[in-house]
């Protein structure tokens, strides 16, 4: 981990990590792991997908030329790194309050080709959210890759967590209409992070990939993380095996949930996708 101390005390201060997410909601930690370390990432990356796309059902289909794969969290030999890394944690911690549950770890691999998504959400908003005005989830995103113009970058629409879109989107909740793209495309940042960087957002700001008009992959970690009355754990199956349960530290058994099995078993995924498989 290479970022300054001085750096690192500000990102987690609770008033940066909740001013950002109850804001814009999305948060940024720059260099919150070295090169190296990235690097190792995309290695495990690149051979687990090349697994997923073997299995009938293993990759989901998230538009042209984009996958989304859910892992086992052991057969990525950083996992426990950024389960502990201490601005994941005081995220977590001033977010979703001191028990929070990690209950997904994936990637998403936009590929050359792919088209922008439409604008969405990734789950409908609970009614935590809609009526409780609180937040009781977090996605985190690492790249793997330096995102460039071309390689089609995730483009948010800063606040839009809180957008009541009754009315004004899909069965799903997910898809809002397009009569409200404007509202979206004027309102868009397009996040550029480097390798290193770790982002939290609410999976509830609208956002979309972009157009990949490069000739690079570039895949982007994903950790999804619930306040305890949240319910995305149904959507996931986390699994560890005893010897891997065992040798984990304290911390990450405290907030990890899955079952712990005698051997991984194919993840199974209930993801929503329809609305995304074919681009905007
Ligand atoms: O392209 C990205 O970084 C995000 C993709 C995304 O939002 C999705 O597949 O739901």
């Amino acid at each position: 981990m290479n970022k300054q101390p001085q750096q690192q005390a500000e990102a987690i201060e609770a008033s940066t990590i909740l001013g950002g997410l109850y804001g814009d909601g999305i948060i940024a930690c720059k260099g919150a792991f070295d090169r190296s370390w990235v690097e190792r990432l995309r290695e495990d990356i690149d051979v687990l997908f090349q697994e997923a796309l073997n299995i009938p059902g293993g990759a989901l289909n998230r538009g042209p030329n984009r996958f989304y794969v859910e892992v086992h969290p052991q057969r990525l030999r950083g996992f426990v790194d950024l389960a502990t890394h201490p601005w994941v944690h005081a995220v977590c911690s001033n977010v979703l309050g001191a028990d929070y549950r990690i209950v997904e770890i994936g990637f998403d691999v936009p590929g050359p080709g792919a088209e922008n998504q439409p604008w969405h959400r990734d789950f409908p908003t609970p009614e935590a959210t809609s009526r409780g005005r609180r937040l009781n989830s977090l996605a985190f995103n690492m790249t793997t890759v330096d995102i460039t113009d071309e390689m089609g970058p995730l483009e948010i629409a800063p606040g839009t967590q809180w957008d009541d879109l009754t009315g004004h989107c899909d069965s799903s909740g997910m898809f809002p209409d397009r009569s409200l793209y404007p509202r979206f495309e004027a309102k868009a940042q397009r996040k550029k992070p480097v390798m290193g960087d770790i982002s939290a957002r609410s999976a509830l700001t609208i956002h979309r990939g972009t157009a990949n008009r490069s000739p690079f992959q570039r895949p982007v970690l994903v950790l999804g993380v619930d306040a305890p009355d949240a319910r995305n754990a149904e959507r996931h199956d986390l699994q560890v095996t005893h010897a891997y349960w065992d040798a984990l530290p304290a911390q990450v058994r405290e907030h990890l949930s899955c079952r712990i099995v005698d051997r991984l078993e194919p993840i199974v995924q209930k993801h929503t996708i329809e609305g995304l498989k074919m681009g905007a």
